[in-house]
């Protein structure tokens, strides 16, 4: 007696990866915000605007998203955040317990809640192993980015990237800032200036230095902190689920 009784042949396998990861891909040409970077900050904000109905594409170089969420303090996997957030955790089904008026996670529970509400929230096509290269821009509007694959990338190969257009673009890269750096380099300015370690400060600043900081490109997470002057900060996460709510409300503000 066999185990399956619809076995699946090789080539249907592979007609059907291609055929569904194209299809998404052809979707995300066009969203009406691209988020870049999985962590936190970004997969808060996205699965936020896709629950009020935009259609939301994700970023994320990494094979895994989840950022920095992973490895807890020193890769001992907890996670602390603030009692304020805990209705949060609950819209992502992520379990904690309360100890020293705190709430303490699992940093693998935290990450993979994230991910799966965000990858399989049917607003959102989430794509791993792609690299945000550069800012797509049309007058003074940023109203997309240039991807490329994150293999290519690392190989220094000499392929030419593609184009992915939205109403708003949201940089959640975390500490390097990716998306503001370019855009910095472009216009002429430097605006990042991460200060000292001081976690209690900076969980402030996270969500204060949530911003839009042109027209269509918007800032979250310790991207944020990064432009403020805000403090870097450790495995304390509520700043990072605040920032990524913040920066839903001012790109729906934005695009309406
Ligand atoms: O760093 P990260 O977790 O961003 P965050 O939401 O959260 C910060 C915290 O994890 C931690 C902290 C806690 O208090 O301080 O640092 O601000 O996630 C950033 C994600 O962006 C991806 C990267 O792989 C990571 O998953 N990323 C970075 N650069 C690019 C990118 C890029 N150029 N293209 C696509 N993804």
């Amino acid at each position: 007696m066999k185990a399956f009784s619809n076995p699946v042949p090789d080539v249907r396998v592979s007609r059907l990866i291609i055929k569904h990861y194209l299809k998404d891909l052809e979707d995300a040409v066009i969203s009406d915000v691209i988020v870049v970077g999985g962590g936190p900050s970004g997969l808060v904000c996205a699965h936020t605007l896709a629950g009020w109905g935009y259609k939301v594409t994700v970023l994320d170089r990494r094979l895994a998203p989840g950022g920095g969420i992973w490895g807890g303090s020193m890769g001992f996997n907890k996670v602390i955040l603030q009692k304020d957030v805990a209705g949060i955790l609950d819209e992502f089904r992520v379990p904690y317990i309360e100890d020293e008026g705190a709430l303490v996670v699992p940093s693998v529970a935290l990450a993979s809640g994230l991910i799966l509400a965000a990858a399989s929230h049917p607003n959102i096509k989430l794509f791993n192993l792609i690299t945000v290269v550069d800012l797509h821009a049309t007058g003074d509007r940023i109203s997309g980015v240039v991807a490329n694959s994150s293999a290519i990338e690392l190989q220094k190969l000499h392929v030419d990237p593609m184009v992915l257009t939205a109403r708003a673009v949201l940089d959640a890269t975390g500490h390097e800032a990716v998306l503001v750096n370019l855009y910095c380099n472009r216009v002429g300015v430097s605006v990042t200036r991460e200060h000292f370690m001081n976690a209690e400060k900076g969980e402030e600043d996270v969500v204060a230095n949530t911003q839009m900081l042109a027209p269509g490109l918007f800032v979250a997470g310790m991207a944020a902190n990064n432009v403020g002057g805000g403090c870097r900060m450790g495995p304390i996460f509520g700043g990072m689920l605040l920032s990524g709510k913040k920066a839903a409300d001012l790109i729906r503000e934005y695009i309406g």
